[in-house]
């Protein structure tokens, strides 16, 4: 842990997660961001309790992270939980790593994406999280530069941390994002799949190396990852189901003027994940909002269950030890 969970002003961990984080028992970060930015009241509740009960349900303990009133809190309330999800003057901000120091010094609010919950999961010790989608390289990334800071966390030298989530979303340029990953050195390994796939559509067409079929095996390959101490995250890539996956052109055309829209009132920066994500669900009337609450919710029970196989993995690998 690094030296900011040794101060209780900064951090606030839920009661429940103590013992577990001590003893290694299953736990799994879940971001934010969806909840506040990511999907309107109140699918955005109904989804963030379904995945914290997914998770226990596997056997695991969930840990919502956020930044509230300036102190980090590993683990929600459903009173938290709520807080966040009605936003209510908009007043929550969407923290990526590089803006926990500031948000935290002001006493802000935030809801923490894929970069700052793994930051500050990793910090306190677990292993394991859950996503829908996470950011990627942009389309058009060559002029603008918006390559998503959760690559960088993701390639980040650090504790080894495994993330379950349905690839990026098309909007992004898929093919770019894959090659950075791979710049990156993250281990992109398919979770019933071959391909990887595109956050609503069950597939992108792009082959992957690797791919699992099991719990038992990606925790084996995880904690592989963790002996040989590689120094980047690793990436578990679970399509949505494929019955409720966008149809393919109905999720074009609303890409092509979601992304118009953007262009021509000129949103930018963070600000442009959340707002495509809301245009595309318009668009698609509620189409891509239905996809994105299932695989949001599968990707936490499947993270959950590949970390009670981590578990049950380590136990048996501590008995053999012991003579
Ligand atoms: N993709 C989604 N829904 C989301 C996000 C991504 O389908 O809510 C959020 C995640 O929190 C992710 C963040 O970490 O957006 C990436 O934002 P940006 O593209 O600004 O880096
Ligand atoms: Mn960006």
């Amino acid at each position: 842990m690094t030296n900011f969970s040794e101060n209780p002003s900064h951090l606030k961990i839920k009661f429940k997660l103590h013992d577990s984080l001590a003893t290694g028992l299953p736990v799994v970060a879940l971001e934010s961001t969806l909840i506040s930015h990511g999907l309107p009241w109140p699918d955005n509740l109904e989804t963030a309790l379904a995945c914290e009960d997914a998770v226990h349900t596997a056997g695991a303990l969930p840990a919502t992270v956020s930044i509230i009133d300036g102190v980090i809190h590993i683990g929600s309330s459903q009173e938290l939980l709520e807080r966040l999800a009605r936003n209510k003057q908009a007043d929550i901000q969407k923290a990526s790593r590089r803006d926990i120091p500031a948000i935290m010094a002001t006493g802000a609010t935030a809801a923490t994406t894929v970069s700052a919950t793994a930051f500050l999961a990793r910090s306190a010790g677990i292993r394991f999280m859950a996503t829908g989608g996470i950011g990627g390289v942009h389309r058009g990334a060559g002029q603008t530069f918006d390559i998503s800071c959760d690559l960088a966390e993701l390639g980040r030298a650090g504790q080894p941390m495994a993330l379950v989530c349905s690839g990026v979303k098309s909007i992004l340029d898929i093919p770019a994002t894959l090659e950075k990953l791979e710049t990156l050195g993250v281990p992109v390994v398919g979770y019933q799949t071959r391909e990887f796939p595109a956050f609503t559509e069950f597939s992108s067409g792009l082959l992957l190396d690797h791919s699992v079929g099991e719990p038992e095996l990606a925790a084996r390959i995880f904690s592989i990852h963790e002996l040989l101490d590689m120094p980047t995250m690793m990436l578990f890539a679970q399509p949505c189901s494929s019955d409720l996956s966008l149809d393919v052109d109905l999720a074009e055309k609303a890409r092509v003027q979601a992304l118009s829209e953007a262009a021509s009132q000129g949103i930018t920066g963070k600000a442009i994940t959340p707002f495509l994500l809301g245009r595309i669900s318009q668009l698609t009337l509620g189409q891509s909002l239905r996809v994105n609450k299932q695989l949001i919710i599968n990707n936490a029970a499947t993270a959950g269950q590949i970390a009670a196989a981590y578990s049950r993995l380590s136990q048996r690998q501590a008995d053999q030890r012991t003579p």
